[in-house]
């Protein structure tokens, strides 16, 4: 791209920026933390410690006719003990990963809870996404929830449903990307466009992201707080 085409595309971006809130949610272990680290950085850390309080990634996703659509992505600690943070978690959010673990039955019952949880405290009219992470370890002995039932919770509830492994990166990129589209059929008709770009902008790089090898940044990262583990995510806490 030309220096003279950099220059218009800043020109255009000015006051163009639709920053869209996402949440994830589901119990501790899931992979919640994982999934936003493979979405905003593409990085999978094995020996992450549970995530206290909350935190969000940012990661800009298109341009298109003039305007950026930049997904903030919330995580928050699946541990009881933080749960009396919800309210101010779910303040704007647009669109919800309801994340179970398909090896772990009891995370996929708590489904159920945290669904209630959002309906208890989101905007009516919030997407959620059914999410059945670690499918890497699905293929064995070691599954506990099969793909029929992920389907059936989903469609029951109105749900959209993918599995995916944040550790090999399949289906993280689809599942970020189907939510967005779904929040942007809600959205007036210039941020809709926007949102409509991610989808087809770059999906070589979806596609890469979805096959990449897991990445190990700087050997095993255990007790490392997972706050502020990139330059583009953001701390609250
Ligand atoms: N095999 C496999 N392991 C995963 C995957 N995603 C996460 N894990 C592992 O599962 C464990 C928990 O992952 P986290 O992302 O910390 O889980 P969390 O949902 O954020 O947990 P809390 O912060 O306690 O709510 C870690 O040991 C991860 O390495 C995956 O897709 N496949
Ligand atoms: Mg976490």
């Amino acid at each position: 791209m030309t220096a003279q085409r950099n220059q218009q595309q800043r020109r255009d971006d000015d006051g163009h920026v639709y920053t869209l809130k996402f949440v994830l949610v589901g119990d501790s272990s899931v992979g919640k933390s994982q999934l936003v680290s493979r979405f905003s950085k593409n990085l999978f850390l094995p020996e992450t410690s549970s995530t206290v309080g909350m935190e969000f990634a940012t990661r800009e996703l298109a341009y298109y006719g003039g305007a950026r659509l930049k997904a903030q992505v919330w995580d928050t600690a699946g541990q009881e003990r933080f749960h009396s943070l919800t309210q101010a978690y779910y303040r704007g959010a647009v669109g919800a990963l309801l994340v179970y673990d398909v090896t772990s039955r009891a995370s996929f019952e708590g489904a159920r809870r945290w669904l209630r949880q959002i309906r208890d405290n989101a905007h009516r009219n919030i997407a959620v996404s059914l999410v059945g992470n670690k499918s890497d370890r699905g293929g064995g002995a070691q599954r506990a929830v099969t793909t029929a039932e992920g389907v059936a919770f989903a469609e029951a509830n109105g749900m959209d449903f993918v599995e995916t492994s944040a550790a090999t990166g399949e289906n993280v990129e689809t599942a970020f990307r189907r939510l967005i589209m779904a929040v942007a059929r809600l959205l007036p008709e210039g941020k809709r466009r926007a949102a409509a770009a991610v989808v087809e902008a770059d999906a070589a790089a979806a596609a890469a992201a979805a096959t990449a090898a897991v990445a190990v940044a700087g050997g095993t990262a255990a007790n490392t707080p997972q706050k502020s583990t990139s330059g583009n995510s953001e701390v609250c806490s």
